[in-house]
């Protein structure tokens, strides 16, 4: 059997990445750091708790990276662990370096002393686009960074490149656009807006308080993008590819979509800061704009071109915007009424 060493494990797409390994008869080993309250939810809601060998990892010191992968001896490495939330970028600059550059380092240079045969996947990130300097983005896009999130990936994506120049290593970017799911963290604002869209049906009163409504992303489905992760540390040889659906939609229209799934009428009122979301029914207030949810730069406009991949990979999206809201929607207010154990709830 082949080993699988995956880190970020107890994430959004660690857990969907060791369910499609598992199912395919990896070794699957996750790497995970301790914590004071349990972390493995996402695991257990995918049924996979008991399928996987865990191992201590925290990926921002180099000897416990150094000795896991000497050990361990792994035929595959995807490295998802990061600092993933953006606006914590801003408050955090220097851990989220630290977590998303460093340790990207400390892999790479494991794997080089050790003088281990294993091929590296590295979770690079459309935010690297920030200020998007052409439309769509793809492999060839400069990148134009807004966030100290997105200056340390950049720093990773091109360390991984550099790494298989001068080394020759077997290591991969995946640039990913937004992927969110039934299991995405509850500060991401898809998620946000579902899981407190389930709240409101339920009679809460106060209103989803939101940033920029104008925000505009290319969002798709995580389980079909841990897909194209396999795809791509499989490829024959090592290169960078974008994944994503190469679809635009605001934070208004995700709202909108999800706000009618839970039997809202809703209608947007008011501009810029006094904008707000009405029942149009009840009179309700869904939503309204709270100005500590903007940043202090900001990306506002992703859409990917997955030409590349679809060519060499044959990978595409398989699930639609509205498809993703319903089944995000649906999933939270399920779980709300009781119907359904989530992850997180
Ligand atoms: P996520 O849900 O936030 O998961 C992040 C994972 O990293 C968690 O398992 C976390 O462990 C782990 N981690 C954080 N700091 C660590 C450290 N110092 N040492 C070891 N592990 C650490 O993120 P995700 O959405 O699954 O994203 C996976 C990867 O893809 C990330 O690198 C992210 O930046 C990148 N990405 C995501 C998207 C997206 O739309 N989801 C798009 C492009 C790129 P704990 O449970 O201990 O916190
Ligand atoms: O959902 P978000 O926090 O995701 P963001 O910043 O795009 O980052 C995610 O996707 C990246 C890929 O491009 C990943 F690399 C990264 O790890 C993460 O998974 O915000 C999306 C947009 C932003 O423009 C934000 O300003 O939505 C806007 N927004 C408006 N109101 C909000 C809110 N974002 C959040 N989190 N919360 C709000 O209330």
């Amino acid at each position: 059997m082949e080993k699988v060493l995956i880190t970020g494990i107890t994430g959004q797409d660690g857990a969907y990445l060791a369910k499609t390994l598992i199912d395919k008869g990896y070794d699957v080993y996750g790497a995970v750091r301790r914590g004071s309250t349990p972390k493995k939810g996402r695991l257990e809601f995918l049924n996979i708790l008991d399928k996987v060998t865990y191992v201590p990892l925290e990926i921002t010191e180099y000897s416990n990276v150094h000795r896991t992968i000497a050990n361990l001896k792994p035929q595959y490495i995807y490295n998802l662990a990061a600092q993933s939330f953006v606006q914590d970028s801003f408050i955090h600059p220097l851990l989220t370096s630290a977590i998303n550059f460093d340790g990207v380092q400390n892999i790479l240079e494991a794997i080089n002393i050790t003088g281990l045969d294993c091929k590296m996947y590295q979770a690079s990130t459309s935010e690297m686009y920030g200020d998007v300097l052409s439309d769509p983005q793809d492999e060839n896009t400069p990148f134009n960074p807004l966030s100290p999130y997105a200056v340390s990936k950049c720093a990773a994506h091109h360390i991984v490149r550099n790494y298989r120049v001068a080394y020759g290593m077997n290591c991969s970017n995946g640039i990913l656009f937004n992927h969110e799911s039934e299991m995405r963290g509850r500060e991401f604002v898809t998620r946000k807006i579902t899981s407190q869209m389930a709240e409101l049906s339920k009679g809460r009163d106060h209103p989803i308080q939101l940033g920029n409504f104008n925000s505009v992303r290319d969002w798709g489905y995580a389980p079909d993008f841990v897909e194209a992760m396999e795809l791509i540390i499989d490829s024959n040889e090592p290169n960078d590819f974008v994944v994503a659906t190469n679809t635009v939609h605001s934070v208004r229209e995700f709202f909108e979509i999800s706000a009618s799934i839970a039997g809202f009428n809703p209608i947007f009122e008011g501009s810029d800061i006094n904008e707000k979301c009405v029942d149009k029914n009840t009179g309700k207030i869904l939503c309204e704009v709270n100005k500590e949810f903007f940043r202090p730069s900001d990306v506002v406009y992703l859409r990917g071109d997955y030409t590349k991949i679809n060519t060499k990979l044959g990978w595409k999206p398989k699930t639609s915007f509205p498809d993703l809201v319903e089944a995000m929607t649906k999933h939270d207010i399920d779980a709300a009424n009781g119907k359904i154990n989530s992850y997180g709830i």
